[in-house]
């Protein structure tokens, strides 16, 4: 099944400058990225990812995690689409802890559990669709996706927005 998954490239990944590594074992997967950014993770939009998470007690710690305040305050955010995205990816990706992961997966690979407990995993994968449609949505607008993967509308908006001062 034509699936699409958010992958994330957690900050922890780009200050052990792990990208490239990252990416070559996503491509592994044969899978199309149809989006990419790179984001300064706002609380606002680190809460609404970890909504899920909000009565954890480590939830404070990873939302200073995701939003970089331990590495680098930015975040690579893909989509990756094609047949059973989700699950390939999160194969590759292995599991949340780090210590009990594969060692051969992304997150046993380039993952730690700190002295404070977070669990600094490299990689972030949407886990079923309905994750993914969320999360693709909120990290996400339909112009910056490739492909057309959820149905969009068009508005009207008469918003300010910054331009370049010179040129196109
Ligand atoms: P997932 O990332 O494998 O989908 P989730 O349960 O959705 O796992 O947790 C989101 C993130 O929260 C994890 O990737 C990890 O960074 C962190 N996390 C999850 N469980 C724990 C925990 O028990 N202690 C510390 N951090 C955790
Ligand atoms: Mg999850």
């Amino acid at each position: 099944m034509i699936q699409q998954t958010l992958v994330l490239i957690k900050p922890d990944g780009l200050k052990k400058s792990l990208t490239g590594n990252i990416l070559t074992r996503l491509s592994e997967t044969k899978l199309d990225i149809v989006a990419a950014r790179i984001v300064q993770v706002s609380r606002k939009l680190a809460e609404e990812h970890y909504i899920a998470l909000k009565d954890k007690p480590f939830f404070e710690d990873l939302i200073k995690y995701i939003m970089g305040e331990y590495h680098k305050k930015k975040v690579m955010a893909l989509v990756y689409w094609g047949d059973d995205a989700i699950e390939k990816v999160r194969k590759i990706c292995g599991a949340t802890n780090p210590e009990e992961a594969d060692s051969i997966s992304i997150r046993g690979a380039y993952g730690r559990i700190t002295t404070k407990g977070v669990y600094e995993n490299a990689i972030h994968a949407s886990a079923n669709m309905a994750d993914a449609e969320r999360e693709i949505k909120l990290w996400f607008g339909p112009d910056e996706i490739i492909e057309d993967i959820y149905p969009t509308k068009t508005v009207k908006t008469a918003c300010e927005k910054r331009v370049w001062e010179k040129g196109a």
